[in-house]
């Protein structure tokens, strides 16, 4: 084994004081025992080694970075990345005329959803040839590469915005998601008496010269778990509506990407 070199890394200091600086109130007022000091470090033990520290970092306190980070800034809200973004998404064949279609299976279950959308920049012009990201659960309620059984990159694909800033895509209606709740963050879940719940939602990641990447999720009207969300990622801008259309479904969201 090579030794590791020693760096100094000056943010890394700055933020663990701020930390140590911050926390020492929360003890003080949380009356923190070193009984419980010794059930929270065995605890989080259990959740590293059932893999589950992402899954709980970003349910947990993604959103209060992102809100930290964005609330007062133009553009479309940034929502969570969440735990199951994987890099190496198909890049989608555009047939001229028709949508995207994202990568499923041939007899793949689910109600067909269209959804259409706009890129624009925050000073209105429209985003052409915008590296679209986009991942969801499928009708198992699973997502490929995690928990289904699907091929890896299923219900995954990333394709370009056209000359307008527009794109359509073909998919299916993501359903509601319930986070893995039979490991220690279930358990955690137990202990402050929340659900697993997540409102179904399309993951977005655009990508355009210039700007800063704009990650976000899409979530639908009259979902019965946009109030209660147990990562708390909805914001209202990004609730749209799902459209009847017959023999499908059909909805819209316009993004807006902030300059870098
Ligand atoms: C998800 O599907 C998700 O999007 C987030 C942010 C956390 C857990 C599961
Ligand atoms: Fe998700």
């Amino acid at each position: 084994m090579q030794k590791q070199v020693a760096r100094k890394n000056e943010r890394v200091e700055e933020v663990f004081n701020l930390f140590v600086k911050h926390i020492q109130n929360f003890l003080k007022e949380a009356n923190l025992n070193h009984e419980e000091y010794t059930n929270f470090v065995n605890w989080a033990d259990r959740l590293g080694r059932a893999g589950e520290l992402p899954l709980y970092a970003d349910v947990f306190l993604e959103t209060h970075v992102l809100r930290a980070m964005y609330t007062d800034k133009p553009g479309t809200q940034p929502s969570l990345l969440g735990p199951y973004f994987i890099e190496g998404s198909p890049e989608l064949e555009k047939e001229s005329g028709k949508p995207y279609t994202l990568t499923q299976r041939p007899d793949e279950a689910g109600e067909v959803l269209i959804f259409k959308a706009n890129v624009s920049s925050t000073d209105g012009m429209p985003l052409a040839n915008t590296k679209v990201e986009m991942w969801q659960n499928d009708n198992t309620g699973k997502y490929s590469a995690f928990d289904a059984d699907a091929p890896r990159y299923n219900l995954r694909g990333h394709f370009y915005t056209d000359e307008n800033g527009d794109f359509e895509v073909k998919s299916i209606v993501p359903l509601p998601y319930s986070i893995p709740d039979q490991g220690p963050t279930g358990e955690f879940l137990e202990y402050v008496d929340q659900h697993p719940m997540r409102p179904a939602h399309l993951h977005f990641m655009f990508i355009a010269d210039g700007h800063e990447t704009l990650i976000t999720q899409v979530f639908f009207e009259g979902d019965e778990w946009l109030e209660t969300d147990v990562a708390d990622g909805v914001r209202t801008e990004l609730v749209t509506t799902l459209e009847d259309k017959g023999d499908h479904k059909e909805a819209s969201l316009d993004f807006v990407m902030r300059r870098e």
